[in-house]
């Protein structure tokens, strides 16, 4: 079972549409820069939201996972937001030997459970345990002093993983989780810390892969969790779908993206309304330093249509990677010499650091760097005539719509005075659309730096704007 999900990690880390009708102002972004956090779940208590994560403290370049406990942040404006500390971690479960992944907390009857993915050390991999506290903030023991869902679970998931609880208006919960493309449902009894009858395969989640979050709005229920297919995202990445029903437990229907891919590959949303706005709270890579194993969770607003389906949530996201702002910084671009292995006779190489912020991957109103129609690994490179100190760079990709595509991945080099090298340490080189790929590494003095563009089959690639920072 693990060697499945850390195969899967590889081929993510391996790879690495904004549109709306209302105009939201920028949220906070990310909620903090202090830590990494990941894997949001978001409760209302009165006047304050609170945000309960996981901690990626995985090095930089990590290639998997390092989570030993979870935070809890609260604010009582949704911009501002207070990290409340590690207010749970492994040593609740006794019986937990590792992975503390994406939690989910509910009330009932004034306190507070905490049902969160563990590895059990039992059989298989990750099973799901769930803690108990007198408050938002616990502080939360184990409710069980074992697991509430693992591998011996009939029916249980593939991977039991991403519990999302949901408290109906009748006082019955339920449960929903999984990955691997198996998402499983069932009842829990009114202690909360026990399944209520058996395990079922909820139908019509189409493209389920993980991170499922269930809540209800105007007699419909919501189930939105993450989806990898091709219909979504590039190979390796998540993107958000989202399923409605009449009955808590299904059949659902599929209903629609209402978040594009971000800049990490997995992705992970809680929808909540919040003093009469509703947000869309997820993690991606847009933290200074960031990455696939270096998340970091922010929010958006999300609106409604008139028709009870919601509005693809525009990533307005700041500081580096979300929502196609570019990073703060010396773009060293500016001062460069551009050259490139080959570029097509129509195209604009110089366009690459011009430093015009394009409103999508389409936006060729200022030109672009276009290799059409080579396939295969191509490099566009900076020069300069004296040593620069570089230690980020942000691609903002070309995508036609016809030839050209987003890449298959790419790779940051630099000049260390007799060949061309990896940059060191390099968080991994995004490959996300409309938005700037934030790419950092241990900062290198150098007077060349190339970027090396591999195409996906079939498709050339194409740049907007190349920054080095
Ligand atoms: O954070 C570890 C895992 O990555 C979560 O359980 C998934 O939802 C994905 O975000």
């Amino acid at each position: 079972m693990k060697r499945r999900w850390a195969a899967a990690l590889a081929t993510i880390a391996a790879f690495g549409l904004v549109l709306t009708t209302a105009g939201p102002a920028p949220a906070a972004s990310p909620i903090t820069t202090a830590l990494y956090t990941a894997d949001p779940a978001a409760l209302v208590v009165g006047d304050t939201m609170y945000l309960y994560t996981g901690h990626d403290e995985a090095a930089t370049g990590g290639t998997n996972f390092v989570m030993r406990d979870w935070h809890v942040f609260s604010s009582t404006d949704a911009t501002t937001w207070t990290d409340n500390g590690a207010r749970m971690s492994l040593s609740n479960f006794a019986w937990a030997g590792g992975d503390a992944w994406a939690g989910e907390v509910e009330p009932r009857n004034g306190k507070y459970y905490w049902y969160a993915p563990v590895n059990g050390r039992g059989a298989g991999w990750m099973d799901i345990g769930v803690a108990v506290g007198d408050s938002p903030l616990g502080p939360f023991t184990d409710a069980k002093g074992g697991p509430l869902i693992s591998d011996s679970t009939p029916n249980s998931s593939p991977l039991n993983i991403d519990p999302t609880v949901f408290t109906d208006d009748d006082g019955q919960a339920y449960i929903y989780w999984g990955s691997y493309n198996g998402v499983r449902a069932a009842k829990l009894k009114p202690d909360m810390i026990n399944l209520d009858g058996p395990v079922i395969t909820p139908a019509g989640v189409g493209n389920f892969w993980e991170a499922p979050w269930m809540f209800k709005r105007n007699g419909t229920y919501y189930l939105a969790y993450a989806a990898n297919d091709s219909g979504c995202s590039s190979p390796g990445y998540a993107c958000i779908r989202y399923a409605t029903a009449s009955n808590p437990m299904g059949p659902w229907t599929h209903r629609g993206v209402v978040l594009d891919q971000v800049t990490s590959t997995t992705n992970h949303p809680a929808i909540i309304e919040f003093k009469g706005q509703w947000y869309m709270v997820y993690h991606n890579a847009g933290a200074p330093g960031g990455g696939n194993f270096r998340r970091s969770v922010t929010l958006d607003k999300l609106y409604w249509n008139a028709d009870g389906t919601m509005q693809k949530v525009v990533q307005t996201t700041t500081g580096g990677g979300g929502g196609g702002q570019p990073p703060t910084g010396t773009n060293h671009a500016l001062a460069a010499t551009a050259s490139t292995s080959f570029v097509s006779a129509w195209e604009t190489l110089g366009a690459i650091k011009d430093g015009y912020v394009p409103a999508s991957s389409a936006d060729h109103s200022h030109g672009a760097y276009g290799n059409w129609s080579h396939q295969g690994t191509e490099w566009i490179e900076y020069r300069w005539p004296a040593a620069r100190s570089i230690g980020k760079v942000a691609t903002y990709w070309f995508d036609d719509n016809q030839g050209i595509d987003l890449p298959a991945s790419c790779q940051v080099q630099y000049w260390n005075g007799s060949a061309y090298v990896n940059v060191p340490g390099q968080s991994g080189c995004g490959v996300a659309g409309n938005t700037y790929n934030i790419t950092t590494f241990t900062p290198v003095s150098t007077t060349r730096l190339r970027l090396n563009i591999t195409s996906r089959s079939g498709y050339s690639t194409g740049v907007l704007e190349w920054m080095a920072l």
